[in-house]
This record gives C-alpha cells, sequence and structure tokens, in this order.
C-alpha cells in the first residue's frame, strides 16, 4: 500500500502538534508503523488520505456501533445545523436524552451531559466524593477511565500502550486518595474496605474491561462490588463509557443485572460527536450545583448537535433484533481469529462479550492486568501490520478492543478472519 500522503502529512503534524496526534494511541507507537491519516469513511468502511480502503475494526474506539456516517444520523444532524450548533442555554433536545437515557439504563434516574468520557467520570469522582464526605476511592488495575489526575494510577488503554506506568505533573496529592487493586479480585476488594471502607467514596470499574484489551468480569466480580459498596456506603460507579449501549442496549448493567449508583457513558451516545455523560440516583445527583453544592459545569454540555446524532443513533439501536445480529458478527469475527490462530499454531487468548473482543498473543488465561501484560506486543504488532497491509483496521494496540458493528458484513467479517488466518501463518 502507498502510504505517501500520511506520511506527508505526519511530517507537517509533528511540527505543530505534539507526536503528530491529538491522542497518544493514534501515533501506532506500540505497532512500529506509522500512523494512517483518515480522510472519510461509510458504513464499515474507512478511506485513508492516499485513497486505501479498509474494513475497520476500530470505529473510532467505540461509537460507530450502526458504522461510519450513518444516514439516520447525517439526516438529524443536517436539519440541526441550520437551526443552531451551541446556545449556552438549555434545550428540549437535552430533555428528550435525558428521558431517553432514564428509560434507557437502569441505574440512571437523573443524569447530566458533558463532552467526554473523561469529564464524565471526572465528575462522577468528584460527585461520589461530595454525596459521601470521603475522599478515597477505589479504581482496578489496567483500567482506564480518562486523563483526569486521580484516575491516571495504574491505568490501562494508552498509558500501558505507550508504557507509561505513572504520569509526570499528576502530583502525590491529587493521586494520593486513589486505591488500585487487582482487576476481578473481590477478596482484594474486600480487604481494603475492611482496613479503610469508612474512607472510601466509590469504586469505579469498567464493568467489562475494554483498556487492557478485553477482560471481562469473573462470576460474581459485579455483585461483589455491588455488596461491598452496599455494605460500607460507598457508591458503586459503573465507567459504561465503552460497554454503554455496546454489550447491550441498557449496557454491562443490563447484561449481568448489577445495578450501579452511578454510571458514566460516552461514545455511542453522541453519535460520533463529542458527548460524555454521567447519571445515576436521584438523591446522588442532586448533589449537583445548581441543586446540590458539588459544582460541574460545560459550556459544550448538551451541545444540540451532539443530542440529536446521539438520539438518532440510540434510536436506530432499539430495532428489534440489533443486539442478536451483534451477538452474531460479534462470535463470527471472534471464533474466525481464534480458530485462525490455532490453525496457525500460534498460542492466544482470545477474548469477547458481545460485540467487543481482543485476541491476547499469551497463552495465559487473561483474567487481569498482570496476565494481559503477559501478550507478546511485538507479536501483536506484526500482526497489525500484516492487517493494515491487507485493508483491515484494527487496535494499534494490544491493550485495546476490537468493535464489530451493525455495518459489518458476514462477507467482510470473513475476509478479515481469511486475512488474519494468512498473516498468523507467517508469523509462526
Ligand atoms: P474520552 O475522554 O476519551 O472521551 O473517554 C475516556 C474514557 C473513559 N472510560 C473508558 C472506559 C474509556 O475507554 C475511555 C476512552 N477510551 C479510549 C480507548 N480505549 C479512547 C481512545 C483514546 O484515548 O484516543
Amino acid at each position: 500500500m502507498n502510504h505517501t500522503k500520511s506520511h506527508e502529512l505526519m511530517a507537517e503534524a509533528v511540527k505543530v502538534i505534539p507526536g503528530g496526534v491529538n491522542s497518544p494511541v493514534r501515533a501506532f507507537k506500540s505497532v512500529g508503523a506509522a500512523p494512517v491519516f483518515y480522510d472519510r469513511a461509510k458504513g464499515d468502511r474507512v478511506w485513508d488520505a492516499d485513497g486505501n480502503e479498509y474494513i475497520d475494526f476500530v470505529g473510532s474506539w467505540g461509537p460507530m456501533i450502526l458504522g461510519h456516517t450513518p444516514d439516520v444520523v447525517l439526516d438529524a444532524v443536517r436539519a440541526q445545523l441550520v437551526k443552531g450548533t451551541s446556545f449556552g442555554a438549555p434545550t428540549e433536545l437535552e430533555v428528550r436524552m435525558a428521558e431517553t437515557l432514564v428509560e434507557i439504563v437502569p441505574s440512571i434516574e437523573m443524569v447530566r451531559m458533558v463532552s467526554s468520557g473523561t469529564e464524565a467520570t471526572m465528575s462522577a469522582i468528584r460527585l461520589a466524593r461530595g454525596f459521601t464526605g470521603r475522599d478515597k476511592f477505589v479504581k482496578f488495575d489496567g483500567n482506564y477511565h480518562g486523563h483526569s489526575d486521580a484516575l491516571l494510577v495504574a491505568a490501562g488503554s494508552g498509558l500501558i500502550t505507550l508504557g507509561i506506568p505513572s504520569t509526570p505533573g499528576v502530583t502525590a496529592g491529587a493521586a494520593g486518595d486513589t486505591i488500585v487493586l487487582p482487576y476481578n479480585d473481590v477478596a482484594a476488594v474486600r480487604a481494603a474496605f475492611a482496613a479503610q471502607g469508612e474512607q472510601i467514596a466509590a469504586i469505579i470499574v469498567e464493568p467489562v474491561s475494554g483498556n487492557m484489551g478485553v477482560v471481562p468480569p469473573v462470576p460474581g466480580f459485579l455483585e461483589g462490588l455491588r455488596a461491598v459498596c452496599t455494605e460500607y456506603g460507598a457508591v458503586l460507579i459503573f465507567d459504561e463509557v465503552i460497554t454503554g449501549f455496546r454489550v447491550a442496549l441498557g449496557g454491562a448493567q443490563e447484561r449481568f443485572g448489577v445495578t450501579p449508583d452511578l454510571t458514566t457513558l460516552g461514545k455511542i451516545i453522541g453519535g460520533g460527536f463529542p458527548v460524555g455523560a454521567f447519571g445515576g440516583k436521584r438523591d446522588i445527583m442532586e448533589c449537583l450545583a445548581p441543586v446540590g453544592p458539588v459544582y460541574q459545569a460545560g459550556t459544550l454540555s448538551g451541545n444540540p448537535v451532539a443530542m440529536v446524532a446521539g438520539l438518532a443513533l440510540i434510536d436506530a439501536l432499539r430495532s428489534p433484533g440489533v443486539y442478536e445480529q451483534l451477538e452474531r458478527s460479534g462470535a463470527r469475527f471472534a471464533d474466525g481469529l481464534r480458530g485462525a490462530a490455532e490453525a496457525a499454531g500460534i498460542a492466544t487468548c482470545c477474548t469477547r462479550v458481545g460485540s467487543m473482543s481482543c485476541m491476547f498473543f499469551t497463552q495465559a488465561d487473561v483474567v487481569d492486568w498482570p496476565t494481559a501484560a503477559t501478550s507478546d506486543t511485538a507479536l501483536y504488532a506484526r500482526y497489525f501490520r500484516g492487517m493494515l497491509e491487507r485493508g483491515f483496521t484494527i487496535a494499534p494496540s494490544q491493550f485495546e478492543a476490537a468493535f464489530v458493528g451493525l455495518a459489518h458484513t458476514d462477507a467482510d467479517i470473513d475476509s478479515a478472519v481469511a486475512a488474519a488466518a494468512d498473516v498468523l501463518c507467517r508469523l509462526a
């Protein structure tokens, strides 16, 4: 493939943007390739600046569950653009979005819109601290909840991709109340609460980890977190920025039948526009200004363009059979890759929840960060480059998720599996 234009753009980009990218994982640092600059997309296809066509399994890191530029979203956005792109004042659209989230997400009785997942999780932690009057909170090794200071501790996604153990600029004071525990380890959570439970405001968890690769909750993990939070009066926060509307219409909390006190959302609910949300129990949410004393704000919060895009996308996801199709396509993709690796004699641990999946290049049973970390990232990098050259975009990191959406046909999935088989047998 010819990547001349992408290389030229990268040479210009690095002069004016740190690393040439506006988010580190886009730099392809861990996969030994020069980043590809995208030009356009439709359905499950993306085209780069050189006109190369790819079948896309990144999907903008999750939002493109309908595929790229779905007509229902484009039509809604076009109609809104001429009415106004931002008012800094309340609109009916925000009411309809809030009512939709309240109706669909089991834990949400009230919700506040923001403009990113980072804002959502940062605000949820502050709210939990304000509600309980406690300072400490629990997160899990390998979970990524955006880049606010207190959450950039033992975080996943770009930090583990780039091997950044801790981030300069995050002060001991900012991170000193963050308790990091092993994912899928309820005993460790119980021990931490036994020791200092009266100081712990919240547990925040990815109910299905998507930022150390895909790591499902082991049976009893989410239920255990729920029980401990109830016992100690701590706030259970499900960070469903990835899993929300992905693993079920009502997210992981619907799929696994465990209801948190607060939920954070992002990605899918914006239909590809900048959006985040945090919501939950009324008595907690009403601690937020202007009702209560916990301050949180945002110029573009509830942006009307993002609202119509998200409402159109969510409406499409409510059609009968959508999640059955996502389940089938997710399984077709993940099972196909697993079979290709087995045929090539390459040890992998393949994980999947619905239409999000990961192929870890390890023979370990991946259940947490230490087991995920046994993956051969150099081998993954060779696999990534092989797939890219064959016209398939997958996550430029072993420690991210692959996403299948409604635009992926069986034929496109099968062609990705065939390409993977060809790449993997050359890696063995
Ligand atoms: P944003 O601030 O990037 O919108 O959301 C932060 C966030 C919060 N919670 C979870 C579970 C998330 O996965 C994310 C962001 N996800 C990463 C990809 N794993 C975004 C990609 C990037 O950083 O460029």
